[in-house]
């Protein structure tokens, strides 16, 4: 049983179930009751799907041996009652392997052959054509045949050297890869570069997706794992072996890699049992280990509680045997427990900021909205109210004034439609400074500076340029959009001013986060071109391929921005058409009212009759989506005004 981990991810699933629930339940009540235009209930389906679809991803980052495929076999494969994953001593896991749970396929393992090196296609890319990988089906019903498509995940091929330079895996002068040699002119490298398995296993099911990683070297060889998978990980756990202590390799990766991404830092220290010595008491071990855990704390400088003493190999032979004081002598319970206390509830929060971003202002007019029909039942209520006992000529003179009122609110909504034509105009603009095309030049003007030179000098000039060029977008759209909000912050003012029409105030556009990512992708080729592994000549294989991992991240982060502006311009401008459309509807309904009363004096208590009987629906509509506020209040924590303190 996965203690910890098992029920604080069951628990997650829980409350993503019910944030798509109550996501549902707005979706449905927009279509019932609100005039919302298609588009807008589809985003909000596409919003559950991605949600359903939301992943937490957990790397395994260490030096080879150190047991991370071990750890993962004990973490999640125990129930397999095998060893599922290849683990053995020296080099085993040749490629970096992502594992999840995809229920819109069959179990599968798919493995990207090495040769895709020689393109410059990033393994982002790539995913996206399975055409390129190769597709093994998984029958988990037969544990053998899994366990020799898992196998693959071993290979390696010998090729001449001159093919592994080609492919930038050799370099006669680097003494680190002299493992790989297999005789004068042959070298063993890995057959494949990535591989993807799909398995239904609950907690995969329940959105968790673990990357195992190669040692160091293997990392070098792929960037796009130290510029993307591993800085964009949700947790990464960082392993240490008891026999091997912290060795210089191991400290650069935890300096390189893991240190400074992750926000909580945890190292774990792996093969206790190799401490297990039967002549001594367990009080003596314990104080043996306890040194240990003191000695890797100080030497990675992070506090002694944040050392997991564990052996990965006891952990999975005592839940293999439902051995109970071996797990418990495994240390493996403690490192769930933290697991489940850490990695989630921030995994959480990433889903809950999306979700508010996405829904919450939405909510919030909305409420507002069904608010505002009730008061204006009232309204109608009390304009007939005030009839009762007028002759016709002051009910006339009444209906003259609405008819007026009417008339204004008109004129301004038409002066609106020309505030809206002006922020379409200047929305369009805006994305359009942002599309793929524009990507597209930044990057061909970066690559001209580079101008084939693929030094650490010609990269650093390139990248220097791609980030100053995007950078200058995302000021432009920072600066049109601040444009935007004041052109509609004064036409909201004005329909406040005018028509007592309550305030909005809609969001800013607030890119910060972009650019303070793309600063980091700065300090990424900084520190690349620092590394005096990368700076010989040698390494302009690298040096490239290193280059397209950044570009693709760089992309990733404008069709980010782009994705946010469009959200936002949609957020800003939505609400008001919605509120206008309904004022109007409502002044509509008082002055019909006026009519029919002024057509027949004798009909006020029928039409009082027909509102109260509208107001029951009104009511019953308002109460609905209180509830769904209150329930998307409590999952998300986000705050909306009680709706008296509204009126
Ligand atoms: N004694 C002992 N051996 C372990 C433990 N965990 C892993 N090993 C052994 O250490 C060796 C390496 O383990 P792996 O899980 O393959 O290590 P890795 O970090 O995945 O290594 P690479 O895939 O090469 O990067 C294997 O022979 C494991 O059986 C442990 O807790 N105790
Ligand atoms: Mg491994």
């Amino acid at each position: 049983m996965n203690y910890g981990l098992e029920s604080g991810i069951t628990r997650f699933r829980h409350r993503r179930d019910r944030l798509v629930k109550v996501v549902i339940a707005y979706k449905d009540w927009l279509e019932k009751y609100a005039e919302v235009e298609p588009p807008q209930l589809l985003r909000l389906f596409d919003l559950t799907e991605s949600l359903k679809k939301d992943r937490l991803m957990l790397a395994f980052v260490a030096e080879f041996s150190r047991g991370k495929t071990e750890l993962i076999n004990a973490l999640f494969f125990s129930d397999f009652k095998q060893r599922l994953l290849p683990s053995d001593a020296g080099r085993t896991t040749m490629c970096p392997t992502e594992i999840f749970y995809d229920s819109d396929t069959e179990p599968y393992i798919r493995l990207l052959p090495i040769e895709t090196r020689f393109r410059d296609d990033s393994i982002s890319t790539l995913k996206r054509l399975p055409i390129e990988w190769s597709t093994i089906s998984l029958d988990v019903a037969d544990p053998s045949a899994m366990i020799d498509a898992m196998r693959k995940l071993a290979e390696t091929k010998v090729v001449f050297k001159v093919e592994a330079r080609a492919l930038g895996l050799w370099d006669e002068n680097d003494p680190n890869l002299a493992y790989m040699v297999k005789d004068q002119d042959r070298v063993e490298i890995p057959a494949w570069r990535y591989a993807l398995v799909n398995y239904p296993h609950p907690l995969l099911e329940s959105g968790l997706a673990i990357l195992d990683t190669p040692g160091l070297n293997a990392m070098g060889v792929e960037p796009e794992l130290t510029v993307s998978a591993i800085p964009n990980a949700h947790a990464l756990l960082f392993l240490l072996a008891t026999d091997t202590g912290v060795t210089q390799s191991d400290y650069e990766i935890w300096n390189k890699l893991v240190s400074k991404h992750a926000s909580q830092h945890y190292a774990v220290l792996n093969k206790i049992d190799m401490l297990w010595d039967e002549l001594k008491t367990p009080e003596e071990i314990g104080r043996t280990i306890q040194r240990q855990i003191e000695s890797t704390a100080s030497q990675l400088n992070i506090p002694t509680a944040n050392v997991m003493a564990i052996s990965a190999q006891k952990a999975l032979v005592g839940k293999i045997r439902k051995d109970a004081d071996m797990l418990q002598r495994s240390g493996i319970q403690a490192l769930e427990v933290m697991l489940a206390r850490e990695i989630i509830p921030s995994r959480e929060k990433i889903m809950r900021d999306a979700v508010v971003r996405e829904v919450g202002p939405l909510l919030a007019e909305t409420r507002d909205t069904a608010r505002s029909r009730l008061l204006a039942a009232r309204q109608s209520l009390m304009d007939l109210h005030a009839l009762s006992g007028k002759n016709q000529q002051i009910v006339g003179q009444m209906r003259e004034k609405m008819q007026g009122d009417k008339h204004l609110y008109e004129e301004t909504a038409r002066n609106f439609n020309v505030t809206r034509k002006i922020v379409a105009q200047q929305g369009w603009e805006l994305l359009s400074h942002l599309d793929d095309d524009r990507m597209d030049t930044i990057i061909e003007e970066s690559m001209m500076a580079i101008n084939d030179s693929w030094t650490t000098a010609g990269l650093i000039k390139g990248m220097h340029l791609l980030i100053r060029r995007m950078g200058a977008e995302f000021d432009h759209a920072q600066q049109q959009g601040g444009g935007i909000k004041q052109l509609l912050d004064a036409a909201y003012q004005r329909f406040h001013d005018i028509h007592g029409m309550e305030r909005m105030d809609p969001p800013g556009l607030d890119l910060s986060r972009y650019r303070a990512r793309l600063d980091e992708l700065m300090v990424n080729t900084q520190e690349f071109c620092a590394d005096p592994l990368n700076i010989m000549l040698e390494k302009r294989f690298m040096v490239k391929k290193f280059y397209i991992a950044l570009v693709t991240q760089a992309h990733i982060v404008f069709q980010q921005v782009r994705l946010e502006t469009e959200t936002w311009l949609r957020l800003t401008l939505d609400p008001i058409v919605t509120r206008i459309k309904e004022h109007k509807a409502q002044l509509e309904h008082r002055l019909e009212n006026l009519n029919k009363v002024h057509a027949n004096l004798g009909s006020i208590q029928e039409r009082s009759a027909a509102v109260s009987h509208d107001m029951v629906s009104i009511k019953s509509q308002l109460d609905r989506i209180e509830a769904v506020t209150k329930e998307f209040s409590l999952l998300t924590g986000a705050a909306f005004r009680p709706l008296e303190a509204a009126s």
